[in-house]
């Protein structure tokens, strides 16, 4: 049977901290504004907080770019300041995770700057270094995320350096021991802190492909012209599975913290392969297939060449995962993160307070319906919205900025239609400061945020949600509240019913001593369904429903609202 563990159980919230609350009136999100707000989350219910990085950081890509991993950027606060929310988070029994962002570094970090400067540095094969390329450019023609080429030329050694993502975040060297062992010894600095565990930002691109001729190959071309997409030659290199294992070896065995890998592209034979009980790496992945379903395939503009999702296709990959993982490895459960377009406005519908009501409560049902442990991101409890952007003035994020200029350039798109892909699925949506109360700067401080609050926010925040028996966030709490007293919801094997059915979602969860049914309809019109045979016997009971239970709610046949879910149980 599988293994009962403590993250397995808990459900994970997600704080952008520098969205999230402002304690010292400055406009940006801070640790004394999240100490203060901690009652939020208890609130909630949830276990654990994954706090997106707070390390030293020139803020080229909001911290994703670490230049001292040993200490906190003064935006957010001290040590100290960070030391006072560990100690205030174990007093409420809740559990920390840190960012770990170690496939690359920022440009400022001490060792890029010695890597840069002479190749005689002992820190220079830090770093990923290419002679130019034949037509004396870049080494090859991988594109970064961030527009534009993955590499960058350094004058001082005569030679190119790798960055998949910004110019500003060159790629670590992990072919390097001491690299390794320089990850291994700042991932004890902060466990010997007291911090529960890590999210490992694109653990899954550490191991390059090199070839035998010492050279990082060719990506297909995927698009007509310009750098190409390098996803696909870097997730899963040869040697990943030995660096996390070796990871696991020489840091997390002995202790029992939760990990969690963000892994893109990954395939469910690879999230088996490294979240193993056996003899995997890491306790679970964020995988993206289902990020990645309404993204028109073949599109050279990649994700923002959207389309709308195939429900089916949600459900198809969400049971491939499941039934991949079942009784050997372990899934994230996730729709919302600080990369992500709110889920309400991506996949619900934001048109109406009903709908949007209606229909974020549904995203969560499904989601937390699953074998997995569920990752919350702030805001996602209150059914946030999308931001109508009104241009480029409005934006923040990097990825966003420089697509703008890619789409013109490179697609031959106009500024507007790059606008319109960049409300669809723009990361700045998420990056919106956590509307508190209907006050000014809703409640997130006192001096006007780094970035717009959001235009909804007299209706839409977390002191309204909290006065709403029927809102979004006790939705949340109340699904959070019923992982805690039935197993069958964490533990309980997933047995798709009807996965063909183009709208119907609906599952058993198989525990020791009692089964679930969870039930959705996941789309804007009434839906009549018919589970006959499948479920257990005689009516079971009703746990939980996004609507006023109705005496039409027979789990066996029935007409479901626009955007109802329903959990059932038979003992
Ligand atoms: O994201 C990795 C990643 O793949 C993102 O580029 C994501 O696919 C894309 O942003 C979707 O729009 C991680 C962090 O979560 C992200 O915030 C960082 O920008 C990135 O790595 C580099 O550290
Ligand atoms: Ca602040």
């Amino acid at each position: 049977a599988r293994a009962r563990r403590w993250w397995k159980e808990a459900v994970v919230y997600q704080v952008y901290p520098r969205s999230f609350c402002d304690g010292n009136g400055d406009g940006i999100g801070d640790l004394a504004g999240l100490r203060s707000r901690l009652e939020h989350l208890q609130a909630l219910g949830v276990d654990v907080v994954w706090l997106s990085p707070v390390y030293p950081s020139p803020n080229d890509d909001n911290g994703y770019d670490v230049s001292d991993y040993r200490d906190i950027h003064p935006d957010f606060g001290t040590l100290a300041d960070f030391d006072a929310l560990l100690a205030d988070l174990h007093a409420r029994g809740l559990r920390l995770m840190m960012d770990l962002v170690v496939n690359h570094t920022s440009d400022e970090h001490d060792w890029f700057r010695r890597a840069r400067r002479s190749r005689d540095d002992p820190f220079h094969d830090f770093y990923v270094w290419a002679a130019p390329g034949p037509d004396g450019g870049p080494p090859n023609n991988w594109a970064s995320a961030f527009s534009g080429p993955a590499w960058t030329w350094n004058e001082a050694t005569g030679e190119y350096y790798l960055h998949l993502f910004s110019r500003r975040q060159p790629d670590l060297n992990w072919e390097n021991p001491r690299v390794r062992a320089e990850v291994h010894a700042l991932m004890r600095f902060w466990l010997d802190r007291g911090v529960d565990g890590f999210r490992m930002d694109v653990i899954n691109m550490v191991s390059k492909p090199w070839g035998p001729d010492g050279r990082l190959p060719d990506a297909p071309r995927l698009r007509p012209g310009g750098p190409q997409p390098a996803f696909g030659m870097v997730t899963a290199g040869p040697r990943l599975l030995e660096f996390l294992r070796e990871l696991r070896r020489e840091v997390l065995d002995g202790r029992d913290p939760i990990t969690v890998g963000e892994a893109p592209l990954a395939t469910p034979a690879q999230g088996l392969a490294l979240t193993d009980e056996r003899d995997g790496a890491l306790q679970m992945l964020f995988q993206f297939e289902h990020m990645d379903l309404d993204s028109r395939p073949g599109d050279p503009r990649g994700k923002w060449a959207a389309v709308p999702l195939d429900v089916r296709a949600w459900k198809a990959s969400m049971f491939r995962w499941q039934a991949a993982l079942q009784g050997r490895g372990w899934n994230s459960l996730y729709h919302s993160n600080h990369d992500q377009p709110r889920p309400v406005s991506r996949w619900g519908d934001d048109s109406s307070e009903a709908a949007r009501v209606a229909s974020a409560k549904l995203l969560a049902t499904l989601l937390h319906g699953l074998q997995g442990t569920p990752f919350v991101y702030q805001g996602e409890e209150l059914g946030l919205t999308n931001v109508p952007f009104a241009g480029p003035a409005d934006l923040r994020d990097i990825e966003s900025l420089n697509y703008l200029r890619e789409a013109v350039e490179l697609h031959g798109d106009t500024p507007d239609q790059a606008m319109a892909a960049i409300r669809r699925k723009g990361r700045d949506h998420a990056r919106v400061p956590m509307p508190w109360d209907d006050g000014p700067q809703a409640g997130f401080g006192s001096a006007p945020p780094w970035i717009g609050v959001h235009p909804d926010h007299a209706r839409l925040n977390a002191a309204a949600a909290r006065a709403d028996p029927d809102s979004v966030f006790h939705h949340y709490r109340r699904l959070i509240a019923l992982r805690r007293r039935h197993p069958a919801l964490v533990y309980g094997r997933c047995e798709p019913l009807q996965p063909e059915h183009p709208r119907l979602c609906a599952w058993l969860r198989h525990g020791a001593d009692e089964t679930l049914l969870v039930l959705g309809n996941f789309g804007g019109e009434p839906l009549d369904y018919a589970l006959g045979d499948a479920l257990p016997r005689g009516e079971g009971e009703r746990l939980l429903g996004t609507h006023p239970a109705s005496t039409g709610d027979s789990p066996a046949h029935g007409r479901l609202r626009p955007w109802e879910a329903r959990i059932h149980r038979w003992a």
